[in-house]
Formats: structure tokens, C-alpha cells, sequence
């Protein structure tokens, strides 16, 4: 039977949170009559947090645990939750008790009844460290909306619901869980909306993610919009900018050899920079032409390159 909600909950060394995060989980949904499942994907915690789920797999029945053989991130974590997840809305959360479960009927509501595909948390009040995190932070999300035309004040919020059918169209792989709205958005999935949601500051254990994480972020973001955009079709991007710089390159050196022909022996090529830069854009608007060729080869390699979604389909 399929439940209302599926909570997918990715984690890290997280023993001491687990109990009190299952038992307001479980308060919340009883009290709205929500029937639910909490999927709990332990990524190879070096701590108790395994023992601790399968305790608490018997004491409630919703209760599911997937335990990796060795830590492999929090988007893998996430692509198991949704592969094992069967609700109608399913949420996601951060196992620190930093995102409050009383936010869940709210969230399913947004979802169920105003029809969002998608609805991302909003820290608006946040209780980390102003300069190290809330501030970065704010950049960060600044050039997110600038970059994937999304509105989100708090992409990489942990706590976001989205109908099963997002989650399952979606594939979260690398560290690609900060972007999640961005894949769905590519997927086709426009409804996204955004809930002011209570932080709490953490209550146990250490922050696992640094500063690291604004440049691996950015870094991501350039590669998401470069697949959507020219995933199926690299030639039309390398062989458009290669084109372009072969032939800046073309143009200079006509322009030296008619002031060659013009000039005569007096004009010494060598010694000009244009016959430098010349040159170099020539090479590397051919390597860069090739580069397409050879990205069209992995395209037409690729297993997902003739891989759409629809949406319905009649008579068929
Ligand atoms: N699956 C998985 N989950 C992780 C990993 N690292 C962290 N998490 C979980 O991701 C959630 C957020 O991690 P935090 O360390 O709290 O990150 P944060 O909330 O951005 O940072 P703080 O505000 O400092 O706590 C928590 O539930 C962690 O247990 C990981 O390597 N794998
Ligand atoms: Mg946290």
C-alpha cells in the first residue's frame, strides 16, 4: 500500500538525533492522520547510527533503513531513498534535527492541493555562523537564481517535498543533491515553489560539509547548465566557439600577409604579435572543433540519448 508521505532522510554519524528526529516524525504524522514511511540511508557512519535504526525499526513500523558499505556522499544517499521511496509526496530532510518535522503538513498541502511539482525550504532565519555560512551562503544562491533562472532564495535547503513523479524522473548523481531544483526544472517540472521554514540551531554532532562547498557548488552548476543546454548536441556549442576562433585567427593572418605583400621584405612577420596570437587561435579553434566530433561520439554512445519524458499519451 502505498503511504501518503515518504520522508527520505540522508545521514552521516548522526546516533544522537535519530531517535528524537523519528519520534517528532512520527507525532506529526499521527496527529494529521498521515500514514508514512521514513526511509533512513546511513552512509557508512563510523558512529552507532546503524544499531540505532534498527532499533527503531522495531519500535515503529514506518521505520526503513538502507546502510551503505562505505561513505559515498549525500546525492548517492538520496538517489536510494527515492529509488526505495512509495508516497504520494515525498520530503527530504536533514537527520540533525535542524529542519523541524512540524513543517511536514504544511508541506504535503502545498504539494497535494496547491500543486506544487516541487517546494524547497527557506532558512530565512538561520542559526549558523553569520560569516562563514549565512553569508557565503547568500552569494552563493545569488548567482544560483542569476545562472539556472530559478527563484529560490535557498537552493540547498535539505528540507524540499516533490510529487513522487519528480523524483523519480530525476536522477541526483555526483553532488548534484544542491541542485535538485535545477534538474527538475530541466525535467520539465516548472511548479517550484518555496516555504519559510523554521531552523533550529544543531542540537548534536558536527557540521559535515565546509567551505569547499561553494566552489565544488559552482562548479556543478556550470556543468548542469552545460548538459541541459548542449548535453545532446556538444557539437552546436565546441564547433560554434571553434568556428569562431579558427577564423579570428584565419582573419589575422590575411591581414599580415597582405601587409606582407604590401611591405615587402621589410615587413618581418615573425616579429609581430598578431602572427603569435594568429596562430595560436587557429590551433585552438581546430582542437576545440574536434572536441566536438569527438563529444558527438560519446553522445551517440550514451545510453539515455534517446530518453524523454512524457507526460500522457493517448491510443497507445
Ligand atoms: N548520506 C550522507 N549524508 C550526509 C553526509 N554528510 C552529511 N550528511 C547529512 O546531511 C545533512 C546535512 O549535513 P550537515 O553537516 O548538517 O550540513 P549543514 O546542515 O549544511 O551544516 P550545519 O548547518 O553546520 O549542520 C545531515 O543529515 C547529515 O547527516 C554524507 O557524506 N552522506
Ligand atoms: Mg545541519
Amino acid at each position: 500500500m502505498q503511504p501518503d508521505i515518504s520522508i527520505v532522510v540522508p545521514l552521516f554519524n548522526e546516533e544522537e538525533s535519530l531517535p528524537e528526529l523519528v519520534a517528532w516524525i512520527d507525532r506529526v504524522c499521527t496527529e494529521n492522520k498521515f500514514s508514512y514511511e521514513v526511509i533512513l540511508i546511513d552512509d557508512g557512519s563510523k558512529d552507532n547510527s546503524w544499531d540505532v535504526i534498527k532499533n527503531l525499526s522495531g519500535d515503529y513500523p514506518g521505520i526503513k533503513g538502507i546502510k551503505f558499505q562505505r561513505n559515498y556522499g549525500k546525492s548517492p544517499a538520496l538517489h536510494e531513498g527515492f529509488k526505495a521511496a512509495s508516497g504520494n509526496v515525498v520530503i527530504t530532510m536533514d537527520a540533525d534535527l535542524q529542519d523541524s518535522p512540524d513543517e511536514i503538513p504544511e508541506l504535503y498541502r502545498m504539494v497535494m492541493e496547491d500543486g506544487y511539482d516541487l517546494v524547497s525550504g527557506w532558512k530565512k532565519v538561520r542559526y549558523d555562523n553569520a560569516i562563514t555560512k549565512n553569508l557565503p551562503s547568500k552569494l552563493y544562491n545569488g548567482v544560483n537564481r542569476w545562472v539556472s533562472g530559478i527563484k529560490l532564495h535557498d537552493m540547498n535547503c535539505g528540507l524540499k517535498a516533490y510529487k513522487r513523479k519528480v523524483i523519480k524522473s530525476i536522477e541526483v548523481y555526483g553532488e548534484m543533491h544542491r541542485f535538485i531544483p535545477v534538474l527538475a526544472k530541466h525535467a520539465g517540472f516548472n511548479r517550484i515553489g518555496e516555504k519559510v521554514v523554521q531552523h533550529r540551531p544543531r542540537k548534536y554532532g558536527v557540521s559535515k560539509f565546509g567551505w569547499e562547498r561553494f566552489i565544488n557548488g559552482f562548479l556543478d552548476l556550470m556543468s548542469i547548465q552545460f548538459v541541459s543546454r548542449f548535453g545532446k548536441k556538444p557539437m552546436h556549442l565546441f564547433g560554434t566557439l571553434g568556428s569562431f576562433t579558427f577564423l579570428i585567427g584565419f582573419i589575422l593572418v590575411a591581414w599580415i600577409v597582405i601587409d606582407k605583400l604590401r611591405l615587402g621584405v621589410d615587413y618581418g612577420v615573425t616579429n609581430k604579435p598578431t602572427f603569435y596570437i594568429s596562430l595560436t587561435m587557429m590551433i585552438l579553434g581546430t582542437l576545440c572543433f574536434f572536441t566536438g566530433f569527438i563529444a558527438e561520439l560519446v553522445v551517440r554512445n550514451a545510453v539515455d540519448r534517446n530518453v524523454y519524458l512524457t507526460e500522457e499519451k493517448i491510443g497507445l
